[in-house]
């Protein structure tokens, strides 16, 4: 029951796994211990690559009983020590109305969303209605929001094409939800920087990377999203949380793994190497 001073930030991830470990909750934990925070994790859904069929996903979402279980456990063992979540994929609005209802059990300071919208595999329609209730459960509840360039078309209602775009998005997700917004442009805009925008109704600032090749790698917002989360969780501001985040992320992308699959994974140990 006791700690000591030492002891450091809880930070739970609610994700889903991808087997092969490049993205959602494997990122997530490798993330939260690369940035020194005690990470946690509820499971969502299990996501496995399908190379019998170009890789597309194969998604199987964990029954909301299990899931809320999971919550139950998490949050009575941590109770007073954790207020900082990062929501990764859900899957399903059934997922979603259980995540929320377990979130809206506590306080929190930090529930950093990465809305992820659709995942290959899943049914366009069910893919809308969980676009749907992810807006009407999950937003509400979100202090930080971290939508990738399809996602922040989406939450916008608008097309994004320049930087410009980008920002207009920002502003119009974080007047419509109140979250401070990460819009990640990403290798999506032209140019030859990976540009994101952070606007927290009061600032609004460029981070600016150059690109590192033009093709998107696995794991970057889950784990730019894990970073943010685990910045917060040890009480750094919200700007510097993005910072540091972008600039973990661009390490992760340099120090990259490839594998068989069509796509390389970001590898979290990257800034530690390029630290020396
Ligand atoms: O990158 C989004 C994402 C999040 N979570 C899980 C995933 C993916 C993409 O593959 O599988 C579990």
């Amino acid at each position: 029951m006791s700690h000591n001073t030492s002891s450091p930030a809880i930070t739970l991830t609610i994700a889903g796994s991808e087997a092969t470990g490049g993205a959602g909750a494997q990122a997530d934990l490798k993330t939260f211990q690369e940035l020194g925070v005690f990470g946690i994790t509820a499971l969502t859904c299990i996501v496995s690559f399908d190379p019998k069929d170009n890789w597309n996903h194969r998604f199987v979402p964990v029954e909301a009983q299990v899931i809320s279980d999971q919550l139950e456990a998490i949050q009575q063992c941590y109770s007073g020590q954790l207020d900082t979540v990062k929501l990764g994929m859900m899957g399903t609005p059934a997922t979603i109305d259980t995540v929320a209802a377990a979130l809206k059990k506590q306080d929190w300071k930090n529930v950093v969303l990465d809305p992820v919208l659709i995942c290959k595999g899943q049914e366009p329609g069910a893919a809308l209605d969980t676009d749907q209730a992810l807006k009407a459960n999950l937003f509400p509840l979100a202090t930080f929001v971290t939508p990738n360039h399809f996602e922040a078309e989406s939450l916008s209602g608008m097309k994004i094409t320049t930087v410009e775009d980008l920002k207009t998005a920002a502003r119009k997700i974080h007047d419509e939800s109140g979250a401070i917004v990460l819009a990640k442009g990403g290798v999506r805009l032209e140019g030859k920087d990976a540009i994101d925008i952070y606007y927290d109704g009061d600032q609004l600032e460029v981070l600016s990377a150059p690109k590192i090749g033009e093709v998107a790698v696995s794991g970057a917002g889950c784990s730019l999203a894990a970073a943010v989360a685990a910045e917060l969780a040890k009480g750094t501001t919200p700007l510097d949380a993005a910072r540091t985040a972008k600039a973990f992320v661009t390490e992760g992308i340099r120090n990259r793994v490839s594998s068989n699959a069509p796509f390389d994974a970001l590898w979290q140990g990257g800034a530690a190497v390029q630290a020396g």
